[in-house]
Formats: C-alpha cells, structure tokens, sequence
C-alpha cells in the first residue's frame, strides 16, 4: 500500500502532493513501482496535527481517487463518514479508518475496511501514552471491532496495530515483536511503521546520536521493519518508499518459501 498524502502538513511528505496533478502523478508512480493499493489522504494525522473540514478534505481526495481508481485498488484515509462515501462515489473501495469507527459506513457503501488501533486522537496521542498489557490491550480492541464489523455486515476487514498512534517507542517494538497475536485474530493484517518517529530514535541510537534521524533518512528502518511485519504474517504495509519496499518483500518473499526442497 503506497501513501498519498494529499495534504500541506504530513510529517515526512507534507507539500509536496498537495495539488492535485502532482498527487496523480505520485500514486502513477507507485503503482509502476509496484504498490497494490495508493492510500489517498486529505488530513494528516500526525501527533498535533490541526484538524481539516469535511468540505476542504473532499476537495483534496475526490478528484485524486476518480483520477487513480481506473488503474489501481485506492483506498481513502479518513475518519469521516462524508468524505469515506464521496471517495467511494469516485472509486476507492477501501475504508482505511484509524479511528476503527466506521464500520457501518463501509457496511452501507459495500466496501472493505481497516480498523487500526489509536489511544486518544491524534492531537495529544504522543503526550502520555499508557498501557498495562499494550500487545494484549491492542489485539483485544481488534478482536472487538471485528465483532462489531461483522455483524454489521462488512465482508473485508482489516486490522492494524497502529504505529505510533498513542504509542511509546517500546509499545510499538512490542506490537512488532508480537504481531502473530494480531495475525491469530483471522484477519488480514496491514501495518505502517514508514518513516515513523520510533525508528528517528532507533536509528539515533545505533548511530550514537542524541537527536532521532529525521523523516528523509529513515528508509533503511522503514525496509526493516515492514519486511519484519510481512514475515511475521502481515498481509500488507503502508509504506512511503514503494520501490524498495517492494524489491525487499521479493526477496524475503513468504517465510514458507525458506524451506528447504530437493
Ligand atoms: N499511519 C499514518 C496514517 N494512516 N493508516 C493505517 N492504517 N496505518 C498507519 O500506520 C497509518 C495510517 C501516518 O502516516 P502518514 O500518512 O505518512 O502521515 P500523516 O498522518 O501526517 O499524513
């Protein structure tokens, strides 16, 4: 799954798929890279980030998604009703949701949807995070949402731990580790650590160096951690950095494809 931000304030894209002839162009050339879905998103959703109209954020997707879903599965990046139905008018077929709350929209408009986990919202999301048993804590409010989904009639869910959404750096290490849990759960798993700030930390510290690796150096964790996610059973990952990811996936390919035969 490539990202498209279409927004003047993401964290490692913001600006630069902000009008509309760019953006095209941007998921054209992740779909050539290789990406099976573009995720368009019209809000950032970053820890702080200033929240968008409903108006303002149709404006920015609509015409994005109705100009990518001829050539590739889209999915829309929201968490409000009005603009998942205006994306799914225009062709996405993918609700992904990172408030795991729209469920019955996905179940009205007929479409697949990602419930991701978040504690709090995104505003102050970073300032506290707590948990007692985060792996157990996460897995059992996908478990729920499921439940939830199913019975409303949704066919295609997907969970995602949520990276970083109200999570400390040794929370999402804990997700990663343990991701077979979420895995256990039946349904497919999509997981996005690209170019998040967990891995400007860790790739601080193996460098020695006090301040985290900003967003644009972060690729190396970036490939790690998604191709780490694909062997533990995740079925996608919502990356930055098609090209690469892609090529690395390859070569990791399927952990049953390390067995020995002949
Ligand atoms: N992460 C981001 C946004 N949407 N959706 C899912 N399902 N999983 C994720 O991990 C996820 C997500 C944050 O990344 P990005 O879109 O690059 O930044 P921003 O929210 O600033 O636009």
């Amino acid at each position: 799954m490539g990202v498209l931000n279409v927004t003047p304030d993401s964290f490692s894209d913001g600006g630069r798929f902000a009008d509309p002839e760019a953006a095209v162009a941007h998921g054209m050339a992740m779909v050539v890279e290789g990406a099976d879905v573009v995720d368009v998103g019209g809000e950032s959703s970053r820890p702080g980030a200033e929240p968008v109209s409903e108006a303002e954020e149709r404006r920015r997707v609509v015409p994005v998604v109705e100009a990518l879903a001829p050539h590739v599965r889209v999915s829309v990046d929201t968490v409000k009703p009005s603009v998942a139905e205006a994306a799914v008018t225009a062709g996405a077929t993918l609700i992904n949701d990172i408030s795991s709350s729209l469920h019955e929209v996905a179940a009205g408009l007929g479409v697949g949807w990602v419930a991701m986990h978040m504690q709090g919202e995104p505003r102050t999301m970073q300032q506290a995070p707590t948990y007692d048993d985060v792996v157990a804590e996460v897995v059992a409010h996908l478990a729920g949402r499921i439940e939830v989904a199913e019975a409303a009639g949704v066919d295609e869910i997907w969970v995602d731990p949520g990276i970083g959404f109200g999570k400390s750096l040794a929370h999402n290490l804990s997700l990663l580790r343990h991701l077979d849990q979420l895995v256990g759960l039946g349904r497919p798993v999509l997981v996005g650590t690209s170019r998040k700030s967990s891995l400007g930390r860790l790739l601080a510290d193996s460098d020695g160096l006090d301040e985290a690796v900003g967003p644009e150096d972060r690729l190396e964790g970036s490939i790690a951690t998604a191709t780490w996610a694909l062997a533990a059973g995740a079925s996608m990952v919502r990356v930055h950095d098609v090209l690469p990811t892609v090529q690395a996936a390859l070569v990791v390919g399927p952990p049953s494809s390390w067995d020995a035969t002949g």
